[in-house]
């Protein structure tokens, strides 16, 4: 086979192979997938999401509003929250990281990064920071950052110092309002503030790679009267599980990964 003819067919199955919906606005070269969800677990109402992410058999949260904020050790089958540790009353609290065996929490305007042993779930340090913190996600070497606008910030878990920034950019420009992150498989996935979108963008570069459409959320079923906005990503690493979720909500959303072909 010629090398073009072989690249075409190479092409052909990789699009079939991904088999995701895709969506004729915006061009291809960016693909928007609508995952199906597969199963549910509860959520607690009551917790205004800011940062999520998955430790073994807990997920691991950090809740906002001034007054309410907390870190939360939660029972990923139950919802039951098994430790919780308060902030003061000043501090809105926002995205949350695990790197080596410490938590990262950032607070919304108050500029302090609070970090925890994982294990004792004691406060250990406290880092400031300039601008606003929104979203924390890690590689396992360094942190990843967001802060409202479209730039995300790499941070030295060391002091939090910026090692260096970098902007998400689209096929229409930047993406502004980046909020929780998720490092997934080599990407980072934020979610777009006000909206049903996840944003899957490159580490390296910002270059945006994919979108993912949640509008379709089965929301009613599980509707709360202060029910906010999609925010919480979560992955599972041992299980290559993605985990969805928003600010009280009462459930969290498992959606299918890597997205299997449908069907003809
Ligand atoms: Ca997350």
């Amino acid at each position: 086979m010629k090398k073009p003819l072989l690249l075409a067919a190479l092409a052909a199955a990789l699009l079939s192979a991904c088999g995701c919906q895709q969506s004729a606005n915006p061009p291809a070269a960016v693909p928007v997938i609508r995952p199906r969800i597969i199963e549910s677990l509860p959520h607690d109402p009551a917790a205004f999401t800011q940062g999520l992410l998955i430790d073994g058999d807990y997920w691991l949260e950090s809740t906002g509003r001034y007054g309410h904020s907390e870190l939360r050790e939660v029972e990923r089958q139950t919802g039951r929250v098994v430790r919780s540790v308060p902030l003061a009353p000043a501090l809105f609290g926002e995205g949350l990281a695990l790197l080596d065996g410490r938590l990262y929490q950032l607070t919304w305007r108050e500029r302090v990064c609070i970090v925890y042993d994982r294990a004792t779930m004691r406060e250990t340090a406290r880092f400031a920071y300039h601008g606003e913190g929104w979203g924390l996600t890690n590689d396992d070497r360094q942190l990843y950052m967001s802060d409202g606008s479209a730039a995300i910030r790499v941070i030295n878990p060391a002091d939090f110092s910026e090692i260096r920034r970098f902007t998400v950019t689209g096929p229409d420009g930047p993406e502004h309002s980046l909020n929780e992150l998720e490092w997934i498989e080599g990407e980072i996935w934020a979610n777009i503030f006000n909206s049903s979108r996840i944003v899957r963008f490159d580490p390296d570069t910002g270059k945006v790679l994919g979108y993912v459409d949640l509008g379709y959320l089965p929301l009613d079923e599980h509707a709360h009267p202060q029910q906010d906005v999609l925010n919480g990503i979560a992955y599972d690493h041992n299980n290559r599980e993605i985990w969805v979720t928003g600010k009280n909500w009462k459930a969290l959303y498992r959606i299918e990964w890597p997205p299997k072909p449908t069907a003809p």
